[in-house]
Protein backbone atom coordinates (compact mmCIF):
# COMPACT_ATOMS: atom_id res chain seq x y z
CA UNK A 1 0.00 0.00 0.00
CA UNK A 2 1.15 3.24 -0.82
CA UNK A 3 1.62 5.91 2.03
CA UNK A 4 2.30 9.07 0.63
CA UNK A 5 0.41 11.41 -0.18
CA UNK A 6 1.36 12.64 -3.65
CA UNK A 7 -1.22 14.95 -5.35
CA UNK A 8 -1.33 16.02 -9.33
CA UNK A 9 -3.65 18.88 -10.02
CA UNK A 10 -5.09 19.56 -13.83
CA UNK A 11 -6.19 23.05 -14.06
CA UNK A 12 -4.07 23.95 -10.86
CA UNK A 13 -4.00 28.01 -12.13
CA UNK A 14 -7.51 28.21 -11.98
CA UNK A 15 -9.92 29.05 -9.08
CA UNK A 16 -10.61 25.43 -7.96
CA UNK A 17 -7.07 24.52 -8.30
CA UNK A 18 -5.92 27.81 -6.07
CA UNK A 19 -7.88 26.68 -3.28
CA UNK A 20 -7.12 23.17 -3.55
CA UNK A 21 -3.41 23.25 -3.60
CA UNK A 22 -3.69 25.96 -0.38
CA UNK A 23 -5.96 22.72 1.07
CA UNK A 24 -4.13 19.50 0.28
CA UNK A 25 -0.68 21.65 1.65
CA UNK A 26 -2.42 22.27 4.39
CA UNK A 27 -2.82 18.40 5.00
CA UNK A 28 1.02 17.75 4.71
CA UNK A 29 0.29 16.83 0.83
CA UNK A 30 3.36 17.46 -1.98
CA UNK A 31 1.48 18.72 -4.60
CA UNK A 32 2.16 19.25 -8.04
CA UNK A 33 0.45 21.22 -10.86
CA UNK A 34 -0.42 21.12 -14.30
CA UNK A 35 0.53 24.30 -16.26
CA UNK A 36 0.21 25.70 -19.73
CA UNK A 37 2.89 28.18 -21.51
CA UNK A 38 1.04 31.24 -22.09
CA UNK A 39 2.48 34.53 -23.53
CA UNK A 40 1.23 36.79 -20.66
CA UNK A 41 0.75 35.79 -17.03
CA UNK A 42 -2.11 33.93 -15.47
CA UNK A 43 -0.64 32.49 -12.34
CA UNK A 44 -1.62 35.34 -10.44
CA UNK A 45 -3.88 32.87 -7.86
CA UNK A 46 -1.22 30.75 -7.03
CA UNK A 47 2.09 33.05 -7.46
CA UNK A 48 1.95 32.70 -3.18
CA UNK A 49 2.42 28.76 -3.43
CA UNK A 50 5.34 29.22 -6.04
CA UNK A 51 8.34 28.51 -3.92
CA UNK A 52 6.72 26.64 -1.50
CA UNK A 53 8.57 23.06 -1.09
CA UNK A 54 6.03 20.89 -1.65
CA UNK A 55 4.57 22.20 -4.26
CA UNK A 56 5.79 21.96 -8.01
CA UNK A 57 5.14 23.20 -11.44
CA UNK A 58 4.86 21.05 -14.55
CA UNK A 59 4.03 21.79 -18.33
CA UNK A 60 1.38 19.91 -19.83
CA UNK A 61 -1.48 20.19 -21.69
CA UNK A 62 -5.09 18.31 -21.73
CA UNK A 63 -4.91 17.91 -25.49
CA UNK A 64 -1.34 16.81 -24.96
CA UNK A 65 -1.35 12.35 -24.18
CA UNK A 66 2.44 12.09 -24.34
CA UNK A 67 2.79 15.40 -21.49
CA UNK A 68 0.28 14.03 -19.35
CA UNK A 69 1.93 10.29 -19.62
CA UNK A 70 5.15 11.88 -18.88
CA UNK A 71 4.33 13.92 -15.73
CA UNK A 72 2.19 11.30 -14.57
CA UNK A 73 5.42 9.40 -14.55
CA UNK A 74 7.12 11.60 -13.11
CA UNK A 75 5.48 12.22 -10.15
CA UNK A 76 3.73 8.78 -9.63
CA UNK A 77 0.61 10.55 -7.46
CA UNK A 78 -1.62 9.46 -5.20
CA UNK A 79 -4.32 11.11 -5.88
CA UNK A 80 -5.33 12.91 -8.98
CA UNK A 81 -7.89 16.16 -9.39
CA UNK A 82 -8.44 16.30 -12.90
CA UNK A 83 -9.95 19.88 -12.74
CA UNK A 84 -8.60 21.22 -16.20
CA UNK A 85 -11.54 22.17 -18.85
CA UNK A 86 -12.68 25.36 -20.51
CA UNK A 87 -15.48 25.83 -18.40
CA UNK A 88 -17.13 28.62 -19.61
CA UNK A 89 -20.26 27.62 -20.99
CA UNK A 90 -20.87 30.44 -23.26
CA UNK A 91 -17.88 30.32 -24.54
CA UNK A 92 -18.34 26.57 -25.88
CA UNK A 93 -20.43 27.28 -27.93
CA UNK A 94 -18.08 29.43 -30.18
CA UNK A 95 -15.23 26.84 -29.36
CA UNK A 96 -17.43 23.42 -29.14
CA UNK A 97 -14.64 21.76 -30.69
CA UNK A 98 -11.79 22.66 -28.37
CA UNK A 99 -14.30 21.92 -25.53
CA UNK A 100 -14.90 18.92 -26.50
CA UNK A 101 -11.07 17.79 -26.64
CA UNK A 102 -10.24 19.32 -23.47
CA UNK A 103 -13.13 18.51 -21.16
CA UNK A 104 -14.22 15.22 -22.81
CA UNK A 105 -10.93 13.42 -24.24
CA UNK A 106 -9.24 15.22 -21.98
CA UNK A 107 -10.04 13.03 -19.12
CA UNK A 108 -9.40 9.56 -21.24
CA UNK A 109 -6.41 10.87 -21.52
CA UNK A 110 -5.79 11.46 -18.07
CA UNK A 111 -7.11 7.81 -17.52
CA UNK A 112 -4.58 6.34 -19.68
CA UNK A 113 -2.10 8.35 -18.57
CA UNK A 114 -2.80 5.94 -15.06
CA UNK A 115 -3.09 2.91 -16.60
CA UNK A 116 -0.19 3.40 -19.18
CA UNK A 117 2.19 4.00 -15.60
CA UNK A 118 0.23 1.09 -14.08
CA UNK A 119 -0.86 3.38 -11.22
CA UNK A 120 -4.57 1.97 -11.47
CA UNK A 121 -3.91 0.44 -7.75
CA UNK A 122 -2.49 3.11 -6.12
CA UNK A 123 -3.55 6.25 -7.81
CA UNK A 124 -7.53 7.77 -6.78
CA UNK A 125 -8.55 9.91 -9.82
CA UNK A 126 -11.34 12.38 -9.21
CA UNK A 127 -13.45 14.42 -12.11
CA UNK A 128 -14.57 17.67 -12.51
CA UNK A 129 -18.10 17.22 -13.05
CA UNK A 130 -20.74 19.61 -12.98
CA UNK A 131 -24.52 20.28 -12.26
CA UNK A 132 -24.70 21.63 -16.22
CA UNK A 133 -25.20 17.72 -16.84
CA UNK A 134 -28.89 18.13 -15.64
CA UNK A 135 -29.15 20.90 -18.29
CA UNK A 136 -32.84 21.41 -19.20
CA UNK A 137 -33.50 19.56 -15.75
CA UNK A 138 -36.16 16.72 -15.66
CA UNK A 139 -36.78 17.40 -11.59
CA UNK A 140 -36.29 20.03 -9.00
CA UNK A 141 -33.62 19.77 -6.75
CA UNK A 142 -31.41 17.47 -8.61
CA UNK A 143 -29.82 14.53 -6.67
CA UNK A 144 -27.43 11.65 -8.03
CA UNK A 145 -30.33 9.54 -9.33
CA UNK A 146 -31.16 12.71 -11.60
CA UNK A 147 -31.69 11.91 -15.35
CA UNK A 148 -29.17 14.01 -17.36
CA UNK A 149 -30.05 16.45 -20.27
CA UNK A 150 -27.14 18.11 -21.00
CA UNK A 151 -27.96 21.62 -22.97
CA UNK A 152 -24.63 23.02 -24.03
CA UNK A 153 -21.54 21.96 -25.38
CA UNK A 154 -19.81 22.30 -22.60
CA UNK A 155 -22.11 19.95 -21.02
CA UNK A 156 -22.33 16.77 -23.50
CA UNK A 157 -18.38 17.60 -23.20
CA UNK A 158 -18.22 17.04 -19.32
CA UNK A 159 -21.28 14.52 -20.06
CA UNK A 160 -18.67 11.96 -21.43
CA UNK A 161 -16.41 12.83 -18.85
CA UNK A 162 -18.61 11.11 -16.36
CA UNK A 163 -19.28 8.43 -18.01
CA UNK A 164 -16.14 7.79 -19.02
CA UNK A 165 -14.91 7.92 -14.94
CA UNK A 166 -17.47 5.38 -14.57
CA UNK A 167 -16.55 3.12 -17.11
CA UNK A 168 -13.13 2.87 -15.84
CA UNK A 169 -14.27 2.32 -12.22
CA UNK A 170 -15.84 -0.88 -13.50
CA UNK A 171 -14.19 -1.77 -16.25
CA UNK A 172 -10.54 -1.54 -14.78
CA UNK A 173 -11.47 -1.11 -11.42
CA UNK A 174 -10.07 2.06 -10.88
CA UNK A 175 -11.33 4.72 -7.88
CA UNK A 176 -12.25 7.06 -10.22
CA UNK A 177 -15.40 9.05 -8.92
CA UNK A 178 -17.22 12.44 -9.99
CA UNK A 179 -18.10 15.01 -8.13
CA UNK A 180 -21.27 17.17 -9.88
CA UNK A 181 -20.69 20.48 -8.29
CA UNK A 182 -22.83 23.08 -8.43
CA UNK A 183 -21.89 26.77 -8.84
CA UNK A 184 -19.49 27.62 -6.94
CA UNK A 185 -17.76 31.68 -6.71
CA UNK A 186 -15.34 33.02 -4.35
CA UNK A 187 -13.06 36.26 -4.69
CA UNK A 188 -11.17 34.08 -7.32
CA UNK A 189 -13.69 33.61 -9.92
CA UNK A 190 -12.83 34.82 -13.80
CA UNK A 191 -14.25 37.62 -14.15
CA UNK A 192 -16.68 36.90 -17.04
CA UNK A 193 -18.77 34.19 -14.94
CA UNK A 194 -21.84 35.98 -14.06
CA UNK A 195 -20.81 36.52 -9.69
CA UNK A 196 -17.86 38.13 -10.08
CA UNK A 197 -18.97 40.21 -13.63
CA UNK A 198 -21.23 41.60 -11.07
CA UNK A 199 -19.35 42.01 -7.94
CA UNK A 200 -16.66 43.69 -9.86
CA UNK A 201 -18.86 46.01 -11.87
CA UNK A 202 -21.08 47.40 -8.30
CA UNK A 203 -17.64 48.13 -6.96
CA UNK A 204 -16.40 50.17 -10.04
CA UNK A 205 -19.88 51.52 -10.44
CA UNK A 206 -20.08 52.83 -6.69
CA UNK A 207 -16.18 53.91 -7.11
CA UNK A 208 -17.15 55.81 -9.70
CA UNK A 209 -15.68 53.70 -12.69
CA UNK A 210 -18.18 52.39 -14.63
CA UNK A 211 -21.88 53.58 -15.55
CA UNK A 212 -23.63 50.59 -16.32
CA UNK A 213 -23.33 46.91 -16.40
CA UNK A 214 -24.64 44.55 -19.09
CA UNK A 215 -26.07 41.41 -18.26
CA UNK A 216 -28.15 38.57 -19.62
CA UNK A 217 -30.78 36.59 -18.34
CA UNK A 218 -31.77 37.70 -15.21
CA UNK A 219 -34.19 34.98 -14.31
CA UNK A 220 -31.91 32.31 -14.53
CA UNK A 221 -31.40 30.15 -10.86
CA UNK A 222 -28.47 29.01 -9.45
CA UNK A 223 -27.46 27.23 -6.24
CA UNK A 224 -24.20 29.33 -5.28
CA UNK A 225 -22.13 28.05 -3.14
CA UNK A 226 -18.12 29.08 -1.58
CA UNK A 227 -15.38 27.23 -3.56
CA UNK A 228 -12.93 26.82 -0.81
CA UNK A 229 -15.77 24.87 0.92
CA UNK A 230 -16.28 22.98 -2.04
CA UNK A 231 -12.43 21.93 -2.60
CA UNK A 232 -12.80 20.29 0.87
CA UNK A 233 -15.48 17.65 -0.91
CA UNK A 234 -13.41 16.81 -3.45
CA UNK A 235 -10.94 15.62 -1.00
CA UNK A 236 -13.36 13.56 0.71
CA UNK A 237 -14.48 11.97 -2.06
CA UNK A 238 -11.43 10.58 -2.44
CA UNK A 239 -10.50 9.32 1.23
CA UNK A 240 -14.34 7.58 1.20
CA UNK A 241 -14.38 3.83 1.70
CA UNK A 242 -15.46 2.99 -1.74
CA UNK A 243 -15.36 4.84 -5.19
CA UNK A 244 -18.95 6.69 -5.41
CA UNK A 245 -20.62 10.03 -7.45
CA UNK A 246 -21.77 12.96 -5.00
CA UNK A 247 -23.72 15.72 -5.80
CA UNK A 248 -22.11 18.99 -3.82
CA UNK A 249 -24.33 22.01 -3.51
CA UNK A 250 -26.10 24.49 -0.80
CA UNK A 251 -29.56 23.46 -1.28
CA UNK A 252 -30.38 26.73 -1.72
CA UNK A 253 -31.56 28.54 -5.09
CA UNK A 254 -31.42 32.09 -6.58
CA UNK A 255 -31.93 34.41 -9.28
CA UNK A 256 -29.28 36.28 -11.24
CA UNK A 257 -31.42 39.32 -10.40
CA UNK A 258 -31.27 38.15 -6.72
CA UNK A 259 -27.48 38.37 -6.34
CA UNK A 260 -27.16 41.64 -8.39
CA UNK A 261 -29.15 43.21 -5.96
CA UNK A 262 -27.17 41.76 -3.07
CA UNK A 263 -24.17 42.68 -4.54
CA UNK A 264 -25.07 46.27 -5.28
CA UNK A 265 -26.24 46.59 -1.69
CA UNK A 266 -22.90 45.71 -0.30
CA UNK A 267 -21.36 48.02 -2.70
CA UNK A 268 -23.69 50.51 -0.81
CA UNK A 269 -26.55 50.91 -4.12
CA UNK A 270 -29.83 50.32 -3.51
CA UNK A 271 -31.60 49.28 -6.70
CA UNK A 272 -34.60 49.09 -8.11
CA UNK A 273 -35.90 46.98 -11.17
CA UNK A 274 -38.52 48.29 -13.97
CA UNK A 275 -39.49 46.78 -17.30
CA UNK A 276 -39.10 43.10 -18.26
CA UNK A 277 -37.68 41.14 -20.63
CA UNK A 278 -34.54 43.08 -22.70
CA UNK A 279 -36.42 45.95 -21.46
CA UNK A 280 -35.32 45.47 -17.91
CA UNK A 281 -33.43 47.68 -15.57
CA UNK A 282 -32.15 48.11 -12.84
CA UNK A 283 -32.13 51.54 -11.42
CA UNK A 284 -29.85 53.41 -8.69
CA UNK A 285 -32.62 54.45 -6.39
CA UNK A 286 -30.69 57.04 -5.10
CA UNK A 287 -29.42 58.71 -8.08
CA UNK A 288 -32.30 57.27 -10.16
CA UNK A 289 -29.54 56.35 -12.92
CA UNK A 290 -29.82 52.78 -14.69
CA UNK A 291 -26.74 51.00 -13.34
CA UNK A 292 -27.95 47.40 -14.65
CA UNK A 293 -29.47 46.93 -18.28
CA UNK A 294 -29.76 43.40 -20.12
CA UNK A 295 -28.09 42.95 -23.08
CA UNK A 296 -29.22 40.16 -25.59
CA UNK A 297 -25.33 39.64 -26.32
CA UNK A 298 -25.30 37.76 -22.98
CA UNK A 299 -28.21 35.56 -23.99
CA UNK A 300 -27.26 31.96 -24.82
CA UNK A 301 -28.46 29.70 -27.78
CA UNK A 302 -29.59 27.24 -25.10
CA UNK A 303 -29.42 28.63 -21.63
CA UNK A 304 -29.76 26.07 -18.34
CA UNK A 305 -32.08 28.07 -16.25
CA UNK A 306 -32.97 25.89 -12.90
CA UNK A 307 -30.44 24.00 -11.06
CA UNK A 308 -30.93 23.24 -7.58
CA UNK A 309 -28.54 20.69 -6.03
CA UNK A 310 -30.10 18.40 -3.41
CA UNK A 311 -26.52 17.44 -1.01
CA UNK A 312 -28.61 14.65 1.32
CA UNK A 313 -25.67 12.00 0.14
CA UNK A 314 -22.52 14.49 0.43
CA UNK A 315 -23.66 15.47 4.30
CA UNK A 316 -24.87 11.67 5.12
CA UNK A 317 -21.69 10.17 3.69
CA UNK A 318 -19.16 12.55 4.03
CA UNK A 319 -19.83 15.02 6.67
CA UNK A 320 -20.01 17.65 4.42
CA UNK A 321 -21.68 20.88 5.64
CA UNK A 322 -23.36 22.49 2.61
CA UNK A 323 -23.81 25.47 4.45
CA UNK A 324 -20.78 26.50 6.02
CA UNK A 325 -20.72 29.66 3.73
CA UNK A 326 -24.54 31.35 3.47
CA UNK A 327 -25.49 32.77 -0.03
CA UNK A 328 -25.54 36.26 2.20
CA UNK A 329 -22.01 35.77 2.98
CA UNK A 330 -20.57 34.85 -0.08
CA UNK A 331 -22.26 38.08 -1.45
CA UNK A 332 -20.52 40.05 0.95
CA UNK A 333 -16.99 38.89 0.84
CA UNK A 334 -17.13 38.99 -2.99
CA UNK A 335 -18.05 42.55 -2.98
CA UNK A 336 -16.00 43.47 0.19
CA UNK A 337 -13.18 41.71 -2.06
CA UNK A 338 -13.48 44.10 -5.07
CA UNK A 339 -14.27 46.73 -3.32
CA UNK A 340 -10.88 47.20 -2.03
CA UNK A 341 -9.41 46.05 -4.98
CA UNK A 342 -10.93 48.33 -7.33
CA UNK A 343 -9.83 51.05 -4.89
CA UNK A 344 -6.32 50.01 -4.44
CA UNK A 345 -5.34 49.08 -7.43
CA UNK A 346 -5.93 52.43 -9.51
CA UNK A 347 -3.66 51.68 -12.27
CA UNK A 348 -5.19 48.15 -12.68
CA UNK A 349 -8.66 49.79 -12.01
CA UNK A 350 -7.87 51.91 -15.44
CA UNK A 351 -7.50 48.67 -17.42
CA UNK A 352 -10.52 47.53 -15.67
CA UNK A 353 -12.23 50.20 -17.18
CA UNK A 354 -11.13 49.37 -20.80
CA UNK A 355 -12.64 46.23 -20.07
CA UNK A 356 -15.49 47.13 -18.83
CA UNK A 357 -16.21 49.51 -21.49
CA UNK A 358 -15.79 46.30 -23.75
CA UNK A 359 -18.46 44.29 -21.49
CA UNK A 360 -20.64 47.28 -22.50
CA UNK A 361 -19.98 47.18 -25.97
CA UNK A 362 -20.56 42.99 -25.55
CA UNK A 363 -17.52 42.27 -27.01
CA UNK A 364 -16.35 40.31 -24.01
CA UNK A 365 -18.36 37.72 -22.34
P1 LIG B 1 -11.32 27.79 -14.19
O1 LIG B 1 -11.05 28.82 -13.15
O2 LIG B 1 -11.82 28.18 -15.52
O3 LIG B 1 -9.96 26.94 -14.37
C1 LIG B 1 -9.81 26.05 -15.44
C2 LIG B 1 -8.40 25.50 -15.40
O4 LIG B 1 -8.24 24.58 -16.49
C3 LIG B 1 -7.30 26.55 -15.54
O5 LIG B 1 -6.23 26.21 -14.69
C4 LIG B 1 -6.88 26.37 -16.99
O6 LIG B 1 -5.56 26.75 -17.25
C5 LIG B 1 -7.01 24.87 -17.13
N1 LIG B 1 -7.02 24.44 -18.53
C6 LIG B 1 -7.91 24.78 -19.51
N2 LIG B 1 -7.58 24.19 -20.66
C7 LIG B 1 -6.46 23.46 -20.43
C8 LIG B 1 -5.64 22.62 -21.21
N3 LIG B 1 -5.88 22.44 -22.52
N4 LIG B 1 -4.57 22.02 -20.64
C9 LIG B 1 -4.29 22.22 -19.33
N5 LIG B 1 -5.04 23.00 -18.53
C10 LIG B 1 -6.10 23.62 -19.06
O7 LIG B 1 -12.34 26.69 -13.62
P2 LIG B 1 -12.81 26.41 -12.11
O8 LIG B 1 -13.99 27.28 -11.81
O9 LIG B 1 -11.64 26.40 -11.22
O10 LIG B 1 -13.41 24.94 -12.28
C11 LIG B 1 -12.56 23.79 -12.13
C12 LIG B 1 -13.21 22.60 -12.79
O11 LIG B 1 -14.49 22.35 -12.20
C13 LIG B 1 -13.48 22.75 -14.28
O12 LIG B 1 -13.32 21.48 -14.86
C14 LIG B 1 -14.95 23.16 -14.36
O13 LIG B 1 -15.49 22.76 -15.59
C15 LIG B 1 -15.51 22.37 -13.21
N6 LIG B 1 -16.69 22.94 -12.53
C16 LIG B 1 -16.66 24.21 -12.07
C17 LIG B 1 -17.75 24.70 -11.37
C18 LIG B 1 -17.76 26.12 -10.81
O14 LIG B 1 -18.84 26.59 -10.48
N7 LIG B 1 -16.62 26.76 -10.67
C19 LIG B 1 -18.88 23.89 -11.17
C20 LIG B 1 -18.85 22.59 -11.66
C21 LIG B 1 -17.74 22.11 -12.32
P3 LIG B 1 -5.17 28.25 -17.77
O15 LIG B 1 -5.07 29.08 -16.53
O16 LIG B 1 -3.89 28.00 -18.47
O17 LIG B 1 -6.29 28.69 -18.67
O1 LIG C 1 -21.88 32.41 -14.23
P1 LIG C 1 -22.24 31.61 -15.43
O2 LIG C 1 -21.51 31.90 -16.68
O3 LIG C 1 -22.11 30.10 -15.00
P2 LIG C 1 -22.73 28.74 -15.60
O4 LIG C 1 -23.10 28.87 -17.00
O5 LIG C 1 -23.76 28.29 -14.63
O6 LIG C 1 -21.45 27.78 -15.54
C1 LIG C 1 -20.62 27.71 -14.37
O7 LIG C 1 -21.17 26.78 -13.46
C2 LIG C 1 -21.23 25.42 -13.95
C3 LIG C 1 -21.88 24.57 -12.84
O8 LIG C 1 -23.28 24.58 -13.01
C4 LIG C 1 -19.83 24.96 -14.27
F1 LIG C 1 -19.87 23.66 -14.71
C5 LIG C 1 -19.21 25.86 -15.32
O9 LIG C 1 -17.86 25.45 -15.54
C6 LIG C 1 -19.22 27.30 -14.82
O10 LIG C 1 -18.34 27.40 -13.72
O11 LIG C 1 -23.81 31.79 -15.74
C7 LIG C 1 -24.79 31.56 -14.77
C8 LIG C 1 -26.14 32.00 -15.30
C9 LIG C 1 -26.47 31.49 -16.70
O12 LIG C 1 -27.82 31.05 -16.75
C10 LIG C 1 -26.30 32.71 -17.59
O13 LIG C 1 -27.16 32.71 -18.72
O14 LIG C 1 -26.12 33.42 -15.38
C11 LIG C 1 -26.69 33.81 -16.62
N1 LIG C 1 -26.16 35.13 -17.00
C12 LIG C 1 -26.93 36.24 -17.11
N2 LIG C 1 -26.16 37.27 -17.52
C13 LIG C 1 -24.90 35.43 -17.33
C14 LIG C 1 -24.90 36.78 -17.66
N3 LIG C 1 -23.77 34.67 -17.37
C15 LIG C 1 -22.62 35.29 -17.74
N4 LIG C 1 -21.47 34.58 -17.75
N5 LIG C 1 -22.58 36.63 -18.09
C16 LIG C 1 -23.70 37.40 -18.09
O15 LIG C 1 -23.65 38.59 -18.39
Amino acid sequence: MDKRNVALITGVTGQDGSYLSEFLLSKGYEVHGIIRRSSVDYRERIAHLEGKPNFHLHYADMGDSMSLVKVVGKVLPTEIYNLAAQSHVQVSFDSPEFTADVDATGVLRVLEAVRTNHLEKTCRVYQASTSELYGKVEEVPQNENTPFHPYSPYAVAKLYGFWIIKEYREAYNMFCCSGILFNHESERRGETFVTRKITLAAARIAQGKQDCLYLGNLDSLRDWGYAKDYVECMWLILQHDKPEDFVIATGVQHTVREFATLAFHHAGIELRWEGEGVNEKGIDVASGKTVVAVSEDFYRPTDVVNLWGDPTKAKAELGWNPQKTTFEELVKLMVENDMRKVAADDAASRVRTNLAEYLEKGLVK
